[in-house]
């Protein structure tokens, strides 16, 4: 750690054209030396502003968390699987998320399901073990980065897609290797009066869960492709079979 501020000082003191030209201008036999320092500190700061898997797909980075019920969960409640994509422009663009997920009760009027991101991605004791919401401003609930919200399934489905997310893939607050996780009950969103209300919206039991991995461009553009085909069908149908 040290040594990685040493080199960004060093780094930031060669970038300044003033010093370079100036009374500190190395002697010709360490020039090469500071060549190779400069040439690393670079390469230090391109990797640390934009990282590997961000430049490796038109600066877009694309996550998945791949959805199973909860080892812990009993046999009698929904299995839920499917899929959770995500995507975000760097450096500011908003994060976007595909919801992809199956298995819930196929009977409609079914009540919201909760839907948040959790602190761990440790599933080592199913989905208990992936910690409360992932809250890394200490604010109170609905308020945190991963707080979807809720969601509705129609035949046993949900297919939702939502933009303008304010959790992201980049930087510091990543939301890379935490987890997703899928309530049995509805999110409150803060209005329940009680404490448990503005830490977790009384969701209840964990249903189902996974961790977010990096994931390849072509599986967001495949699913989501689909998805919007899928839909343009949808409403075609529905005006179709509108009256006038
Ligand atoms: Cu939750
Ligand atoms: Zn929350």
């Amino acid at each position: 750690m040290f040594l990685s501020l040493c080199l960004v000082s060093v780094g930031l003191f060669l970038s300044l054209p003033g010093v370079v030209s100036g009374e500190l201008e190395p002697v010709p036999e360490t020039e090469g030396l500071f060549q190779e320092l400069r040439k690393k500190v670079n390469d230090l700061w391109q990797n640390l502003l934009y990282p590997q898997f961000i430049r490796d797909s038109d600066w877009t980075a694309y996550a998945t968390c791949e959805m199973k019920p909860s080892s812990k969960l009993d046999a009698d409640k929904p299995q839920v699987t499917g899929q959770i994509l995500f995507k975000q422009s760097y450096p500011i663009g908003k994060l976007e998320a595909f919801f992809d997920l199956d298995g819930f009760p196929s009977e409609n009027n079914q009540l919201g399901r909760a839907i948040h991101i959790h602190k761990f991605g440790d599933l080592s004791d199913g989905c208990n073990t992936t910690g409360g919401h992932y809250n890394p401003f200490n604010v109170n609930h609905p308020h945190h980065p991963g707080d979807f919200g809720n969601f509705y399934s129609k035949e046993g489905k949900i297919r939702k897609y939502k933009s303008n997310l304010s959790a992201t893939l980049f930087g510091p607050y990543t939301i890379m290797g935490r987890s997703v996780v899928i309530h049995e009950q509805e999110d409150d969103m803060g209005k329940g009066n009680n404490k448990a209300s503005l830490e977790n919206g009384n969701a209840g039991r964990r249903l189902a869960c996974c961790v977010i991995g990096i994931c390849d461009k072509n599986m967001w553009e495949n699913k989501f492709s689909k998805f919007v085909e899928r839909k343009k069908r949808g409403s075609q149908n529905e005006h179709r079979s509108r009256p006038n």
